[in-house]
């Protein structure tokens, strides 16, 4: 049994879109759970097996997989989806690495740009910087569509999912956008902003507006 654990308007947001993506939302159980937000509005929720009570979460016959590249790679893997690059694909290095560049190093250089953090360390023996992670970026968009090879993969998904919540990072034109548009396209956005709002309203929670209106 496939169990994910999800909260609407969230990391696992992501996930929820892949599976849609994958047809397999019904073949996975997914519960929604209470998460700690955006200034400490909400609470861990006791049914979450997650050990610091965060989403996404998968479960598989009592087992768990955290980190949002994981469980993409584990459910491409599984159903083997066109939307991964399984072990005997060519593209199969190329859709690794950038599912672990993304938590290894996107994520991070955009929370520590945010915060204005730019110490030498991290420069130089960490993650680099912005600029270099969107140049790295747009040389494999300069081969291919997407960054893996020609076809939209979760690896594009993965990658551009911040965007979606801060779009002005990426410039307004260029290929990078036209990348991003694409990614968007790729998904059901519909089907995901639609199911997420009515979970909300299941959770008790105000709309995605009201809780950041201030932020
Ligand atoms: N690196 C993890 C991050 C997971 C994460 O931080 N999720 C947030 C939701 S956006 C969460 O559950 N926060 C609740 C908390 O920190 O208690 C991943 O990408 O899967």
């Amino acid at each position: 049994m496939i169990t994910l654990y999800h909260s609407p308007h969230s990391r696992s947001t992501g996930i929820l879109s892949l599976l849609r993506l994958m047809g397999k939302e019904t073949e996975v159980t997914i519960k929604t759970v209470h998460i700690i937000r955006h200034g400490g509005l909400g609470q861990s929720d006791p049914k979450n097996p997650h050990p610091e009570g965060k989403v996404p979460l998968l479960e598989v016959n009592g087992r768990i997989i955290r980190e949002r590249g994981a469980i993409m790679l584990w459910l491409t893997d599984h159903f083997d989806s066109p939307l991964g690059r399984g072990v005997d694909n060519p593209a199969r290095g190329d859709y690794l690495s950038w599912l672990f560049y993304y938590g290894n190093v996107v994520e991070p250089i955009l929370y520590l740009t945010y915060l204005e953090i730019a110490e030498n360390a991290m420069i130089h023996a960490w993650c680099r910087d912005q600029a270099t992670m969107f140049t790295a970026l747009e040389a494999a968009l300069a081969k291919h569509a997407f960054l893996v090879d020609d076809e939209f993969s979760a690896a594009d998904l993965l990658v551009s999912a911040p965007f979606q919540w801060f779009p002005d990072l990426i410039p307004a034109q260029g290929r990078l956008r036209e990348w991003f548009d694409q990614c968007m396209a790729a998904q059901d956005t519909a089907f995901i902003a639609e199911y997420d709002a009515q979970e909300m309203t299941q959770l008790g929670l105000p709309s995605l507006e009201e809780m950041y209106e201030d932020a």
